[in-house]
């Protein structure tokens, strides 16, 4: 099952269980602690009372209270004291213990805070690899649903660098075709010219009229013959010649057994389009064999999507992590692949 990255108050999730960034006295404290608590009520300090305190990197669970989730897992992150001192393990334990209690308590589904990564001070994007390397490792073993909860976009941000080459691809590419047009006049061949609002001809090179070509006329048994493979049974096939497992390809794409079930066992499965270039993604395909895939889900990649751009940079880069293409996504306020 998938990690699924929200932005939410983790009080308002109604999940089986959700985790409590606390500290050792698990008495209560400030940040998400505090948020926690106070949605509870009384009821949850009087419970954690009789806990005895819990280890950093380990985890206790209780009652949810007035929360609207079955359970809330308690743990306790380290305070970040430069990165020598155990911190990353004992953050990856955290992680591990919860999800572990979660499962011994048949937990469906869990949602974490991006915990010591507040007052803890552990450096955002850090806790947040920690977090979702984790949680893969967990679900490749597991079937879970998990989310990682992030407070405010702040919380979550991808490193300068890639943010800034994803901007400038994106204006690269975007701009060159997004220019507004707001009138047209006639060259001297008498062709149509768009002007932007500055007045300067479009970047955009646009063909004189009689020089476009027209595409050769498709016979009925062409058009046939090229939805003849479905998306379901292109999707099976690439998994076969790539050599993956059916799990190792549902899994790398972020998307759900059941959906991938649904996909396998129904020839005209229509996806979403963020599940179809999540198959993609997961499939390493060039950019060709991405839009060969997405065209038979009906579906394109255009440059007039920021969203679209933003996977065609990352595959460009060669870069086919799903998870570091949504947090590019999402950085970028875009919806994210798969789930
Ligand atoms: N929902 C989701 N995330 C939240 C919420 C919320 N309601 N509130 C804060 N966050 P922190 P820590 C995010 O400081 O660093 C307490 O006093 C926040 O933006 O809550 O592990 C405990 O008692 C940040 O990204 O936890 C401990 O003494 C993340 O949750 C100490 O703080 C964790 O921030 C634990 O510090």
């Amino acid at each position: 099952m998938p990690i699924k990255i929200v932005r939410n108050d983790i009080t308002k999730m109604e999940c089986d269980a959700i985790v409590n960034a606390a500290n050792s006295s698990l008495l209560g404290g400030g940040g998400v602690d505090g948020a926690i608590h106070r949605a509870a009520g009384r009821g949850l300090l009087l419970e954690c009372m009789k806990l005895g305190g819990c280890k950093t990197g380990q985890a206790k669970i209780t009652g949810s209270h007035r929360l609207p989730c079955r359970y809330v897992i308690h743990t306790v992150g380290p305070k970040w004291q430069g990165g020598q001192s155990g911190e990353k393990e004992l953050l990856e334990s955290c992680y591990r213990e919860s999800l572990r209690l979660a499962a011994e308590y048949h937990c469906e589904s869990i949602a974490f805070p991006l915990i010591s990564s507040g007052i803890y001070g552990y450096p955002k994007d850090r806790a947040l690899k920690v977090a979702v390397d984790t949680i893969t490792a967990f679900l490749l073993e597991h079937e879970m649903l998990v989310h990682i909860v992030v407070f405010d976009k702040s919380a979550f941000q991808i490193s300068e660098k890639l943010f800034s080459d994803i901007a400038s691809y994106i204006d690269d590419t975007y701009v060159d075709t997004h220019v507004t047009f707001n009138r047209s006049r006639r060259d001297e061949c008498g062709n149509s010219h768009m002007l932007r609002d500055d007045g300067d001809t479009c970047k955009m090179q646009m063909p004189c009229f009689q020089t476009i070509a027209m595409p050769k006329a498709v016979s009925l048994a062409d058009m046939v013959n090229q939805i003849d493979e479905s998306f379901s049974q292109m999707l099976l096939r690439k998994i076969d010649e790539k050599g993956m497992t059916d799990a190792e390809c549902y899994k790398k794409a972020n998307v759900d057994r059941k959906l991938f079930s649904k996909i396998r066992g129904d020839v005209h499965y229509h996806p979403s389009k963020t599940t179809a270039i999540a198959f993609a993604i997961a499939l390493e395909l060039s950019l060709d064999e991405t839009k060969d895939m997405l065209m038979k889900a009906g579906f394109a990649l255009s440059h007039s999507s920021k969203f679209d751009i933003i996977i065609e940079y990352f595959i460009n880069n060669g870069n086919y992590n799903v998870f570091e293409i949504n947090e590019a996504l999402f950085a970028f306020d875009q919806s994210l692949l798969g789930v």
